[in-house]
């Protein structure tokens, strides 16, 4: 009976979210993955079967096979707002003073501040309507269907109230922060440099099955709107949160005053690194709502709240060794090898010794003891030697005066910081070079990285980019962990690179100083191989944004007799050499742009590569002639800056609304 069938399919739901609850909410699982996935499918059998017993609530429901063709826009009700960074104990104190001073008697909530992006969800009768991005705090993106691949967000409550808008921090547990990182290098793709900007990357997804191999999670802690119920503190309204089935953000504890509150503060701060998540402060909050409203908010932040920052974290290890690589352009890179370190979460094994000269003026020696932080990039940095520690047995490093890789003498022309390897032939220059030609941004052949190129190299396949083109399929499965499957999709994406065009083809050779935009601009100027080849100079440093060093590099790089060999065999294999120069969408033209602070959504990058495909300038510095500068959280001086010279501000959705859309 049909109705039967129904009913089964309704308890197999039932059982499913209650086995997804337990494993992705409260992290206790109750079957095992095996017998999951085993009523996961019967369940999918009977959609397929009965598709009008499908629910929104389904677990088959996470995953929306649709490719999204943009972000609609969403009016945040309650505004989303941020929270003001306090940086020191004293400053927690005049907070403390100030709600004082308005006649409150104050309760604190202390909690972890998730190093996440800011989202709220939204449930209509207990079911999941809604899910949008932080945004500016008044304007977020519609996100619904990449938050339903989050596991641990309920589609449905526990029990249908009328409405409920809850507010969350999605985030990518530091494990899977890590493998994601290390997948990404063995690709040659980009790094995250921390694990908000890998939730971000991963929720900004226009393809919602990409977000879905992600292992993101959220931790909920705000209600921003609710009918049919009602809390009057934030611990009371966290504890109801938890009952509706949401996953809410652990080990928040209430307190009476502030100097409890400090002590809880430096407890976490204590903790921080051993967290299975990323935090980059603690929050303390007003507990009760009636007196926050008697405190209110300013333009941007709520009085009853303030984010305590910790500072970087520094620990010291002992420096065993400084190894050299070559870059694909020639620049010999030290790197100091550390002692393993537990920082900010990761073990550390290696830091920055950026070059000769920082070296030199750290004075740093091999044996030393060194303190090392991370500062917002990838690899961490040495800030600097402890020398009560020094005991006379280290050994001062002396830089190579031979390339590492290829033994040629190196070029130290003592001007500027960076000594370089100039042999064209050099192995280490080529594995990196074929690693960037065939990277994202230029010919995009997926597999490979720098790993495979350093394979091929070193196995005598590829000696010159052009080799790429002559690689057979029998060649690449002969090489160790490469089979037939991986050499099969690796011809057929070498033979879907042919048709990239002259920008990324240009890109990818690596020439000095061009970087993707002068390419392409080069390209859409001269619109084939040809032409550029002939340029002169003059006709060179005519093209906008080419000055006089990229165009001398340009003429350099065709004089080569390498170039024109290479050029050659290129153009034999059937790779596009041409550009169309139509004139793109410029709606930007000649609009000068500078980037300030964190945007809730997008990376720097990605403003920058969206403002540049409107034909717009993005710059450093803040001038007269800056047409608008684009906002986000904590910007700096540049702000100050453009409200001295009046220039047009844009948050990310006015900067979204100007390009006319929000497509990735
Ligand atoms: C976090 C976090 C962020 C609620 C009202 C103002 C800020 N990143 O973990 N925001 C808030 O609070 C909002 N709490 C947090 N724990």
């Amino acid at each position: 009976m049909a109705s039967d069938v129904k009913r089964h399919m309704e308890a197999l739901r039932t059982t499913l979210n209650h086995y997804a609850y337990q494993y992705y909410v409260l992290d206790d699982p109750e079957v095992s993955d095996y017998r999951y996935d085993e009523l996961l499918r019967e369940l999918e059998t009977l959609e397929a079967q009965h598709p009008e017993y499908i629910t929104p609530d389904s677990p088959t429901q996470r995953v929306g096979g649709k490719l999204l063709e943009g972000f609609a826009q969403v009016r945040h009700e309650v505004p989303m707002e941020s929270l003001q960074d306090v940086f020191s104990v004293e400053e927690l104190f005049d907070f403390d003073e100030r709600v004082r001073a308005a006649g409150v008697q104050p309760v604190y909530v202390v909690e972890y501040k998730i190093d996440g992006l800011s989202v709220s969800l939204e449930y209509e009768n207990g079911l999941f309507v809604r899910g949008s991005t932080r945004g500016d705090g008044r304007v977020g993106e519609d996100i619904t269907a990449n938050l339903r691949t989050i596991r641990a967000v309920p589609l449905r409550l526990t029990r249908s109230i009328p409405y409920l808008e809850v507010r969350g921090e999605v985030y990518l547990p530091e494990k899977a922060f890590s493998q994601l990182n290390e997948r990404r290098q063995q690709e040659g793709q980009p790094l995250f440099a921390n694990p908000r900007n890998a939730a971000a990357g991963s929720l900004r997804q226009l393809d919602p099955s990409v977000t879905a191999t992600r292992p993101l999670s959220i931790f909920v802690f705000n209600i921003q709107r609710m009918e049919g119920e009602r809390a009057d503190g934030h611990a009371a309204s966290l504890e109801l949160l938890r009952e509706l089935g949401f996953r809410v953000i652990p080990d928040y504890r209430r307190f009476e005053g502030m100097q409890s509150c400090v002590e809880r503060v430096a407890q976490i701060g204590e903790m921080r690194g051993k967290l299975p998540f990323e935090i980059d402060g603690a929050v303390i909050k007003l507990d009760d709502f009636a007196a926050r409203e008697r405190l209110g908010s300013t333009a941007k932040f709520p009085r009853w709240a303030v984010a305590y920052k910790y500072p970087p974290e520094v620990k010291s290890t002992r420096l065993l060794d400084i190894v050299v690589n070559v870059g694909r352009t020639g620049v010999l890179t030290p790197t100091a090898v550390l002692e393993p370190v537990q920082l900010s979460g990761s073990t550390v094994r290696a830091a920055t010794v950026h070059n000769k000269d920082f070296i030199a003026q750290k004075d740093i020696r091999i044996g030393d003891v060194v303190r090392v932080r991370k500062a917002g990039e990838i690899i961490p940095e040495i800030v600097e030697v402890d020398f009560s520690k020094r005991d006379g047995s280290e050994r001062e490093f002396s830089f190579p005066t031979v390339c590492p890789s290829c033994g040629e003498p190196v070029l130290d022309d003592g001007q500027e910081a960076a000594v370089r390897c100039t042999n064209p032939d050099c192995p280490a220059q080529l594995v990196r070079s074929i690693a960037h030609f065939c990277s994202r941004g230029a010919m995009d052949i997926e597999g490979m990285g720098e790993q495979s190129s350093e394979q091929f190299v070193s196995a005598g396949l590829i000696a010159s980019i052009a080799d790429l083109y002559d690689l057979s399929a029998p060649q690449i499965a002969a090489l160790e962990r490469k089979g037939e499957k991986s050499a099969a999709k690796l011809v057929a994406a070498i033979e879907q690179s042919k048709g990239r065009g002259l920008a990324r083809l240009l890109y990818g050779f690596g020439i000095r100083h061009i970087g993707e935009r002068s390419a392409r601009q080069l390209a859409e100027a001269f619109g084939s191989m040809d032409r550029l080849r002939q340029a002169t100079f003059e006709e060179l440093t005519a093209v906008p944004d080419v000055g006089e060093e990229m165009a001398q590099s340009v003429l350099a790089f065709f004089s080569h007799r390498q170039t024109q060999s290479q050029l050659a065999r290129l153009a034999a294999a059937g790779v596009d050499m041409t550009q169309e120069q139509t004139v793109k969408e410029a709606a930007l033209l000649g609009k000068t742009f500078v980037l300030t602070g964190t945007l809730p959504t997008l990376t720097r990058e990605q403003a920058k590569a969206l403002i540049e495909q409107k034909g717009g300038k993005v710059t450093g510095s803040v001038s007269k002639k800056t047409s608008y500068v684009v906002v986000g959280e904590d910007a700096g001086s540049k702000l100050v800056r453009a409200q001295e010279l009046q220039i047009p501000l844009l948050d990310e959705a006015a900067l979204m609304n100007l390009l006319g859309g929000t497509q990735k």
